[in-house]
């Protein structure tokens, strides 16, 4: 197979902010745009190549600006559009790219499209949305099928005005778009994407990419008797329209050379994934698949305990997104943090005080190693950890966190013992540990703000904050340093290399190589609070191995410490 030409966006590293929880610039509690842009040369001396900005627009923020009330305006409190223009410019003066967060399957109920679609059955925008009547069972009024919202409930809202019902995949306050509309979806091609784009944006983080098309909305299968509302997301996922939808998209995109990335849930099947990020299908540059970070979620998201996953389970997981670029023509990303996940570190390996540099290190060392897009998250590069279980459930402002909380009282009569394991969940999965506000330094609010913050800034910020981890050799975030660089210095091994999985059901270490023509690294990492040995595996037994780099300074010869991680380079 030839080798395509490589692009930009291939070999770039991206950090992630979240707006609300990046810098505070005017005191005021929340985060902002002046404070991200007072911030730049601290993101570019990290090594990154592209920003990504969380939603910034418009919005009533019912979950966090992923309900946009206008997308040609900002969210006052982050600034203004000419805020953005600043950052834009700054950015591309400091040789970085920007990317925003384009979230089209939905808007906010507040967003004009919708006032006048909900305004009358026969008003012009009326089909802009997804309208149903409903059904009626034993004379009961019931929703037009049984799917249940992402954030719980039915994912249908009857609205009394015009006595029909509208779709919301998430939050009633954010009614789906109705995408099989084309004037619908020209108006979100130059509203949402065109607006910014003018504004040199060098491309998206799609939200939700493949939810655009919904298929027949017949009721799901059963799978948790005790609830009137089951999972549906193997059928809003990937509905046939999917592939039309985003090469119009597309057309759009190329005439600026933005790149995209799709955020890709519910599609386990790798055919499908491929069809997306295969560069002769011109959909998507790549996508964010689950397989990953849904590792330990549970069968229905926190319905579970923490750490219910094994090494194996992770590998596989690992497996299957870095093979989605061997022997074909698709891309793929590295990422295992966003604002949708609890912490890294404190989900793979220990968040205990002893453990939890050498397990950033760790997961750095192994991320820098695999093949792909780099995706970073705010503090991951300090290896920010979860808040504790100490802190109170008003502490967790996500809607997500609340509406399971508040299901499992409402299911459990408040039963004692259920509350506490489903906090017990949320303390190690829920989205809220991702957005407190960057720890900066150790002074008052981990030096986000001036004021109180929105979220509680973690109380740790004295012993793991930016200010003491840049003049800090062993750091996590000097080590990181280290590694964005050595990921670009052997970039054919590590960035487009081929990945092998060397001990499949070890329990304890995950060894893998990458490979690229006659060059070759051997990754060893040990996933484990105690000593192992270092042992080589019998593929490559034969070959003289020379070490490139472990998270210790000085490692022993014949065994890894706790949550070690080396890279070997072999000569063949
Ligand atoms: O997330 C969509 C998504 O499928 C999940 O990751 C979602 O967070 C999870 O199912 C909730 O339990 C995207 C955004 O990343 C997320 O922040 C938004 O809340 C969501 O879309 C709605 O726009």
């Amino acid at each position: 197979m030839t080798i395509p030409k490589r692009m930009w966006w291939q070999n770039s590293s991206v950090y992630q902010i979240y707006p609300a929880s990046f810098k505070d610039s005017n005191g005021d509690g929340v985060g902002d745009i002046p404070g991200i842009i007072s911030e730049l040369d601290y993101i570019q001396s990290i090594g990154v190549d592209v920003i990504w900005i969380c939603p910034m627009y418009d919005s009533p923020q019912v979950d966090m600006g992923y309900d946009v009330r206008d997308y040609e305006d900002v969210y006052r409190p982050y600034g203004t559009v000419q805020d953005m223009e600043v950052l834009i410019e700054q950015t591309h003066a400091r040789g970085m790219k920007i990317i925003l967060d384009l979230v089209v399957n939905h808007t906010s109920d507040q967003h004009k499209w919708f006032l006048e679609s909900r305004s009358s059955k026969n008003n012009p925008k009326r089909d802009w949305y997804i309208w149903r009547p409903a059904r009626y069972v034993d004379g009961q009024r019931k929703p037009p099928n049984n799917w249940i919202g992402n954030f719980g409930g039915s994912c249908w809202e009857w609205d009394e005005h015009t006595q029909e019902y509208y779709l919301h995949l998430f939050c009633p306050e954010q009614p789906d778009l109705n995408w099989e509309n084309s004037a619908t979806r020209q108006a979100i091609y130059d509203s949402a994407m065109e607006f910014w784009l003018q504004r040199g944006v060098d491309g998206f983080r799609v939200d939700t990419v493949n939810m655009y098309s919904k298929g027949d909305m017949v009721d799901a299968p059963i799978t948790d008797p005790k609830s009137e509302w089951q999972f549906a997301g193997f059928q809003y996922c990937n509905g046939p329209r999917m592939h039309e939808f985003l090469s119009e998209m597309n057309q759009v995109l190329q005439k600026y050379d933005a790149m995209t990335v799709g955020e890709c849930p519910h599609t386990p099947d790798m055919a499908k994934v491929l069809k997306y990020v295969s560069r002769k299908e011109k959909q998507l540059n790549m996508v964010f698949q689950f397989d990953v970070v849904d590792i330990g979620q549970g069968p229905y998201k926190f319905q579970t305990t923490p750490f219910n996953w094994g090494l194996p389970q992770f590998k596989h997981a690992i497996e299957t997104t870095q093979n989605l670029i061997r022997g074909n023509d698709g891309w793929t990303t590295v990422f295992l943090e966003n604002h949708d996940q609890s912490r890294s570190v404190s989900r793979f390996t220990s968040d205990a005080p002893q453990h939890r540099v050498a397990g950033g290190k760790l997961l750095s060392l192994m991320m820098s190693a695999l093949s792909g897009t780099m995706f970073i998250y705010q503090g991951q590069e300090l290896g920010m950890v979860n808040f504790p279980m100490e802190w109170s459930m008003d502490e967790y402002k996500d809607v997500d966190s609340s509406n399971y909380y508040k299901m499992v009282a409402d299911r459990s009569h408040n039963d004692p013992k259920e509350m506490h394991v489903a906090k017990t969940s949320l303390q190690h999965l829920a989205r809220d540990h991702a957005r407190v506000p960057m720890s900066w330094s150790d002074a008052p609010n981990a030096g986000f703000s001036a004021a109180k913050p929105w979220m509680r800034a973690l109380d740790d910020a004295a012993i793991c904050n930016a200010k003491q981890q840049q003049s800090d050799k062993s750091s996590v975030l000097s080590f990181w340093k280290r590694m964005l660089q050595l990921r670009k210095q052997y970039s054919d091994l590590f960035v487009f290399g081929e990945f092998d999985l060397l001990d499949k059901s070890n329990l304890e270490v995950f060894t893998f190589t990458k490979t690229w023509q006659n060059k070759k690294a051997l990754v060893v990492l040990n996933f484990t609070a105690e000593e192992q040995k270092l042992v080589y595996p019998t593929e490559v037994r034969s070959q003289k191995s020379e070490l490139l780099v472990s998270t210790l300074d000085t490692p022993a010869s014949d065994k890894l410490a706790a949550y070690e991680g080396r890279i070997f380079m072999l000569e063949s």
